[in-house]
């Protein structure tokens, strides 16, 4: 495949974006080669600027749950359009938004838009901090919770693809008042309650761990979380920001069936747009100004091209439920595939091939992945087409777009692929 246009753009990007891209994991540093530039998608292709097609298993890090441009969405986007982009005022379609975030989560009675992931979990972790006016935050190893400075302590996603001890620039103190353990182990949150219980205002969790690479949590332990936290009169934070809509209409809290003090959300709830929200209890969220002490706000928060994506996505998935049935099928056949020596783990359509024979469950068990096994398996599948995300420590998203043949298509490839 020729990447020539890519090659130079990336030359030119390097002269004046960090690393040539705008967020680190886009970068290829894990996988080898320079990243592709893209020219388009549509559904679930995408095409770089030389012109190479690529059946996409990003879908924009997991927005895209319909692919890309989808009718009803660009159709939302053209209507907004003709009312305006922005106001920093109060609109009727961000009470829409929330009302529909609310139907579909049960555990979120109030919710506050912001415009991302990032700027949710930062809200959720103040805002435990002010309600139970203690200082301590858990979190779990590989996890990643955007680049709030408080929770890039031993965190996933772009953090560990590219091996960032804890990165510069996040104060010690800052640091001091984040506990990181090990994801999975009942036993480390109840020694961690024991020695600091009356002291943590919240844990937040990814209740299906997507920046590590995809990790199911085990049975029980989400039982276990709830339980611990309401005993200790601590808050129990679910960050659904990849899961919320994506292993279920009500996200991972409706598919295990826990009910979470907040939740946090992004990605599809943005429909390929700068959506973020964080939620939860009334008594909690009542706290947040201007209707309570806790400040936080956003310039373009409930932004009107935004919401109006977001809101055709959910629209369309309340309308839709049977999608989630065709998600599941299409993923649960490519990791069915998977040859002796790869360990694929999956909830719903997010999936990650680990290259490890044994059980992938936390952090330690991740890192054990032949990483420069999976760089020449991801460049294997980039050759005949496939486009995965470039990490070992990601997960990969079925849409709604991807075609049975597009399914069988990536098996073939990635039979070939897995032997690279
Ligand atoms: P954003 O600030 O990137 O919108 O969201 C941060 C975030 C928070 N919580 C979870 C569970 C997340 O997965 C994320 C962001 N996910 C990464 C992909 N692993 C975004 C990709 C990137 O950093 O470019």
């Amino acid at each position: 495949m020729n990447h020539s246009k890519s090659e130079e753009l990336f030359r030119r990007a390097q002269e004046i974006i960090p690393g040539g891209v705008n967020s680190p994991v886009r970068a290829f540093r894990s996988v080898g080669g320079s990243p592709l530039f893209i020219a388009r998608g549509d559904g679930a292709h995408i095409f770089d600027v030389d012109g190479n097609e690529y059946i996409d298993y990003v879908g924009s890090w997991g927005p895209l749950l319909l692919g890309h441009r989808h009718p009803e969405i660009l159709a939302a986007l053209a209507g907004a359009l003709q009312i305006g982009t922005s106001f920093g005022a109060p609109t009727e379609q961000e009470v829409a938004l929330a009302e529909a975030i609310c139907d579909a989560v049960p555990s979120i009675e109030m919710v506050r838009l912001v415009n991302s992931g990032t700027e949710a979990t930062m809200s959720a972790i103040r805002l435990a901090r002010g309600f139970t006016g203690r200082d301590l935050i858990v979190k779990f190893e590989g996890c990643y919770h955007g680049h709030v400075d408080s929770l890039l302590v031993k965190a996933g996603s772009g953090v560990a693809t590219l091996g960032i001890a804890d990165t510069q620039g996040v104060p010690k103190a800052f640091c001091d008042t984040t506990l990181a353990l090990p994801f999975n182990s009942v036993d480390a949150v109840g020694q961690a309650f024991r020695a600091h219980g009356n002291s943590i205002a919240a844990v937040i969790v990814e209740p299906v761990v997507g920046n590590m690479g995809c990790v199911p949590p085990l049975p029980g332990y989400l039982e276990a979380l709830r339980e611990i936290t309401a005993r200790f009169g601590a808050l129990l934070i679910f960050d659904e920001v990849m899961t919320g809509f994506r292993v279920g209409f009500g996200g991972a809290q409706q598919r295990f069936g826990i009910r979470p003090d907040l939740t946090t959300l992004g990605k599809v709830i943005g429909g390929g747009l700068p959506v973020g929200a964080y939620g939860g209890r009334k008594d909690i969220m009542s706290k947040v100004a201007p209707s309570g002490p806790i400040y936080q706000a956003g310039t373009l928060s409930g932004n009107p091209l935004a919401v109006a994506a977001g809101l055709a996505m959910l629209r369309h998935l309340k309308a839709h439920p049977e999608v989630y049935a065709s998600l599941e099928a299409h993923a649960a056949s490519l990791c069915a595939s998977v040859p002796a020596g790869i360990t694929a783990n999956r909830v719903g359509s997010m999936f990650t091939f680990f290259f490890t024979g044994r059980p992938v469950t936390d952090y330690e068990s991740a890192k054990r992945s032949d990483t420069a096994r999976f760089g020449r398996f991801f460049r294997a599948m980039l050759d005949r087409g496939i486009y995965l995300a470039p990490s070992q420590f990601e997960a990969a998203f079925v849409s709604a777009a991807h075609s049975d043949e597009d399914i069988r298509r990536t098996i073939a490839a990635a039979r070939e692929a897995f032997t690279a």
